[in-house]
Formats: C-alpha cells, structure tokens, sequence
C-alpha cells in the first residue's frame, strides 16, 4: 500500500511560502458523552498529519478547550457543519437518534466522507441511511474493524475474518464506496473489486481509540489533496509504521497508546 502511494505523498510536500489555508480543514463529529476521548483524538490526529485547521464537533456538551491539543476548535454538532474539505463521522458517535441524523445530513452533503465506528454501525441498522450511502455520488471510504463489517455485512464476525479478501471486497461493491477492514493485515478496497493488502503495522496498535486515529489521519490526507483511495492507502500504511517504530525502539509491542501513536504522526509522514 505504501510503494503504490508514493506519488500520492508529494501531495505533502510543503512549498516555502504555504500557509494553514493551504492544507485544508477538515471536520470530525462524534464524542457522545463517555466518549469524548474518541472524536478528540480524531481531531488530534488530523492536526498531528498537517491539516490546516480541524473542527470537532460533539454530540454530547462539547468541551471548551482540549489542553492536550488548544489548536483544536470545539463546538456542538447541531446545525450545519463549517466549511471544510472533508467530512469525517463516527468516532465516539454513539447510537440513537441524533447519531443517525448526523449521518443523514453527513450523507446529503458533497464533500468527501469518512464513515467510521459508530456511524457504519447507523448504517448496519437503517435501511435508508444504507440506501442514501449506496446512492452518494462523492467520494466515501468505510473504515470498519471486524465486528462493524459484520454488522454491515449481516454475518458474524468469523465470517468477515474466514474470508478478508471477499469481505472487503463485498463491503466496497454493497455500499459502491471505497472500504478499508481493519485488523491485522488491513485491506484497502475499491468499489470494482480491486484491492490492496497494507503489511505495516502488528499488535502494538490493538488498543483503545488506534481506529480514532487512523479516521482523523485519513481525513487529514484527504484535506491536503489527496483522493480518498490515496488517503486511505497511505494512511493504513502511516498508521502502522508509527506502530511498527514504536515496537522497535520499545522492544515490544506493549504499552503503545493511540495518543503516542498521534505524537508519531509527524515523523512517519515526513519520512515518506
Ligand atoms: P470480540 O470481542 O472479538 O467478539 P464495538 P468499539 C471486535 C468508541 N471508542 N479483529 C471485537 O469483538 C468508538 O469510536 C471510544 C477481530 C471487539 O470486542 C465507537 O464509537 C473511545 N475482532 C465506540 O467506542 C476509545 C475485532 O469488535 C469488538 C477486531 C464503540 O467502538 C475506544 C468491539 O467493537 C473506542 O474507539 C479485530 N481487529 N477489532 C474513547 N476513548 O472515547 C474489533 N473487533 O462493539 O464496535 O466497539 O470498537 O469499542
Ligand atoms: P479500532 O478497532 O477501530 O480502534 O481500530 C483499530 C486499529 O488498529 C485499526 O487501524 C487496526 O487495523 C489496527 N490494529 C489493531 N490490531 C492490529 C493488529 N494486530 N495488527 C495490525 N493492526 C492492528
Ligand atoms: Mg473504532
């Protein structure tokens, strides 16, 4: 996945006279109360990766300030989003109601969109909200681990794991969008059929909010010019040489948190 996406990393190249405007803003929404943490790292995320400017808004109250990362612009997710280049939904969603009319809304829109977490779970559950992705013309990538394709899928979760490849491959034709599953050997897929098979990565990163992460750095790709298959490729493979570095140099796998896997964004992506 990274070899194929070497020419899509120039995109990140910065030139002297840049400037926030430049690389995009992008908007996260998610961090239903209890899972504040999930939408924030996201958001993080994205900054750590070179986003301009990132927008979290929260379904739950939203927090004024996160002092890990100041940078961050914090609001609550009703009405109309801000202007940005990417929409990313799903991270701490929740279920319920306002999480499905998030999705909705997030859906109608034309900007390129993240699905993850709980947003693909709305779908799994709503026929129409499944109808309304199957129908979206913009770009769209689902990010589900296996239980979310499963739930998408209408199997079990043995299912999706017997069988990656026709997972992935299923999830990418059913919903005619671009289709990441996580998990070990992540597959990146396109709505023909075609498919990548990321090798960075092991279980330093099987850990609370790595897929958090992985949402907020896709779109921060996206917003920087790359397209959605790009951004999705690449970032898999970003994702896991962050994990891969830590691995290394700790000896192990243990101990790697999502927020220090968002501290090594910087120096994974400026390698590239
Ligand atoms: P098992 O246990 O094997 O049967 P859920 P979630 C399976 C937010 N978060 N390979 C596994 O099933 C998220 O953003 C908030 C195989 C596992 O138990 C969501 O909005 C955080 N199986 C929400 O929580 C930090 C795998 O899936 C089950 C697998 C719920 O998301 C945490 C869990 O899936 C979290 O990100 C794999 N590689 N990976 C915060 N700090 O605010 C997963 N499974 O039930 O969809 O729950 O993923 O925790
Ligand atoms: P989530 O379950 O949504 O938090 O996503 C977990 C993230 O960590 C995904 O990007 C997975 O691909 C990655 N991950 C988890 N476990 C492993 C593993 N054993 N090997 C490689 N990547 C993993
Ligand atoms: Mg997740």
């Amino acid at each position: 996945a990274g070899a194929l996406n070497a020419p899509a990393a120039h995109l990140l190249k910065r030139r002297a006279n840049s400037h926030k405007g430049s690389h995009g803003t992008v908007v996260i929404e998610g961090g239903a109360p209890g899972m504040t943490g999930a939408a924030l790292l996201a958001g993080r995320a994205a900054l750590a990766a070179g986003a301009g400017k990132v927008h979290v808004r929260f379904l739950g109250p939203a927090p004024h300030v996160d002092p890990a990362a100041p940078e961050l612009m914090l609001a609550g997710a009703e009405g109309a989003p801000p202007a940005s280049a990417v929409l990313a939904v799903g991270p701490g969603l929740g279920p319920g109601d306002t999480a499905t009319q998030r999705v909705e809304l997030a859906l109608e829109t034309t900007l390129p969109l993240v699905l993850d977490a709980d947003a693909l779970n709305a779908i799994a559950s709503n026929r129409e909200l499944a109808a309304r992705l199957v129908a979206r013309a913009s770009p769209t990538v689902i990010t589900p681990h296996p239980a979310e394709a499963a739930r998408l899928l209408g199997c079990g979760t043995g299912a999706v794991q017997d069988d990656r490849p026709a997972a992935v491959t299923a999830l990418a034709r059913r919903f005619g969008c671009h289709a990441v599953l996580k998990g070990s050997g992540t597959l990146i897929g396109r709505p023909d059929g075609f498919f990548l098979v990321n090798t960075s990565g092991g279980p330093a990163l099987a850990a609370a909010g790595q897929g958090d992460v992985l949402t907020g750095l896709i779109a921060a790709l996206i917003a920087q010019g790359m397209t959605v298959a790009q951004a999705s490729a690449l970032a898999v493979h970003c994702h896991g040489l962050a994990g891969d570095d830590y691995t290394r140099e700790a000896g192990g796998p243990l101990g790697l948190t999502a927020s220090m896997t968002v501290q090594r964004l910087g120096r994974v992506l400026n390698r590239l």
